[in-house]
């Protein structure tokens, strides 16, 4: 298919295409889409007729009899209009510039209402089931990634899906697959595509050149949500180095693409030249930031010594994002951490001090509690290394809980990758205190699932202060059985 310059969603393209067929029927699905994603203005499709005689050249010519008149409305359900079939006098007595001027009119006016709508990113979400996913592990990550959108500030207008043995390498689905998407963003008016898996450099530009608007992969997402998020020193300082490193290696597709595009004289185009100099800049500021990151580590070995010194004993809370870990820290203690039902609320660890009774005896505890980033399935590389001086925190606490969201369909799998990613950090922790939080709102059949899997765990709502008495003695239990092991 001829690749045409893009107009924006309420310009046409300006080109009348004009095809021809040996039968009469209306123009194919395939001619429509076509001529969708191009934004043509119009299509003819004539129909020759009559075996015609033989040319010198050999190619049979026939007569033109009828033929039908087809161009894009500006309506999301329809999104095209085919004429009933027309005589030749008929197509010719078409003012096409009064048509698609007036059809230019229509698409400006649903664009500029589509705008007023909202100020939001218009999304898209494309997912891919290989063979080696389940149904519910598939339709589990393609609503986290909706919910991350929605985190992100964007709004979902449809999610694409399609199986496939095993990614396409070159665009990741197959080619009516991203067809069929191209034609979704124009008639949905979408600006941004959101792959439910990680891309290469070059797949999104494949898939960028195709569909027309800007392709994002699922970590290119959190890293745009924790740059919102950080608020800190520390936390800006490690998204910036996450959000570079993930950059840097893709540099080279733009690079290439840019150096085509240079042509200047000798083997290195200006475009080339301005890549050198760019990466060379990222490489400069990501070993500044490593440095920065450092620091950060140090100076929170540091408090944590001091803390070890007065022996107070510190219990990270971890889990998913949005399990309750901050709502939990604010029950326990007079924090006032933001909680809310967001993806990665939190970036900041806070730690504060809490006393607990012991019940067996009059006797007082301290300890420290940390509130930390949450945790969620293939957590970008970048982001883990960027985050180490957090991430630090857990591994350095004396004691985790990890909170487990038990209304969430996908409690299970979430305990997975917590596990997996504490199995990942380059200190093991110690001991693990299971708590089931969000009792109020999980179902029976899930709390007895819970209870015989893990019977040790205790269960728990933090927001509706259920179950804390019994947390607050098993936390006093895990101390004193971290710190005698
Ligand atoms: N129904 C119910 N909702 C709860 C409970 N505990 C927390 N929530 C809600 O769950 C949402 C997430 O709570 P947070 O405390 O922000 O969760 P988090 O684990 O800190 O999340 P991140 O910082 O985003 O990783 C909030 O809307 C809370 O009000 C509970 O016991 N029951
Ligand atoms: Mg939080």
């Amino acid at each position: 298919m001829l690749e045409l310059p893009r107009y924006g969603e309420e310009r046409l393209c300006g080109i009348r295409c004009i095809a021809t067929q040996l039968k009469v029927e209306p123009p194919s699905h395939s001619v429509l889409t076509a001529m969708a994603i191009q934004r043509l203005d119009a299509i003819a499709l004539l129909t020759l007729t009559g075996t015609g005689f033989k040319r010198k050249g050999g190619g049979a010519t026939g007569y033109i009899r009828e033929g039908y008149l087809a161009h894009l409305v500006p309506h999301p359900e329809v999104q095209w209009s085919v004429s009933e079939p027309l005589t030749l006098d008929e197509l010719d007595g078409q003012d096409f510039l009064d048509l698609a001027e007036s059809l230019e009119e229509e698409f400006r006016r649903v664009f500029v209402a589509q705008q007023v709508d909202t100020d939001h990113e218009r999304v898209l979400i494309v997912g891919l089931m290989t063979d080696k996913m389940n149904e519910v592990s598939f339709n589990n990550g393609l609503e986290e990634v909706a919910r991350l959108v929605e985190t992100a500030g964007g709004d979902v207008l449809q999610t694409v899906r399609q199986k496939r043995s095993h990614p396409h390498p070159r665009t990741v689905i197959g080619a009516g697959k991203v067809d069929e998407i191209a034609l979704l963003v124009q008639t949905l008016g979408v600006n941004l595509v959101v792959c439910d898996r990680d891309l290469s450099p070059a797949q999104i530009r494949n898939l960028e050149a195709q569909i027309g608007v800007r392709v994002v992969d699922r970590t290119e997402l959190i890293l745009d949500i924790f740059a919102q998020r950080a608020k800190s020193g520390a936390g800006k300082l490690q998204v910036e180095l996450a959000q570079l490193e993930y950059q840097l290696p893709r540099l080279t597709g733009r690079g290439q693409a840019m150096s085509r595009l240079g042509g200047g004289i000798g083997t290195r185009g200006p475009g080339e030249t301005q890549l050198e100099t760019e990466r060379r800049a990222i490489q400069k500021r990501i070993s500044r930031l490593q440095k920065d990151v450092t620091q950060l580590q140090e100076h929170r070995a540091r408090l944590r010594q001091r803390r070890q010194q007065q022996s107070v004993p510190a219990i990270a809370i971890i889990g998913y994002t949005n399990a309750g870990k901050s709502t939990l820290l604010n029950r326990l203690t007079d924090a006032d951490v933001y909680a809310a039902d967001q993806l990665f609320a939190t970036l900041d660890p806070t730690t504060r001090r809490i006393s607990i009774a012991d019940d067996d005896s009059i006797a007082v505890r301290s300890l420290v509690l940390t509130d930390t980033v949450g945790f969620i399935q293939d957590l970008p590389p970048a982001l883990m290394d960027a985050f180490r001086a957090t991430l630090e925190e857990v591994t350095e606490a004396d004691a985790l809980i990890h909170l487990v969201d038990a209304s969430h369909p996908a409690w299970q799998a979430h305990i997975r990758s917590v596990m997996g990613l504490l199995a990942q950090m380059p200190i093991a922790p110690g001991p693990i205190l299971l708590v089931f939080n969000k009792l109020d709102q999980a179902n029976t059949n899930d709390l007895e699932l819970a209870k015989d899997e893990y019977p040790q765990a205790v269960f728990i709502s933090a927001a509706n202060n259920l179950g804390m008495n019994t947390l607050r003695q098993k936390i006093l239990q895990l101390i004193d059985y971290a710190v005698t092991s």
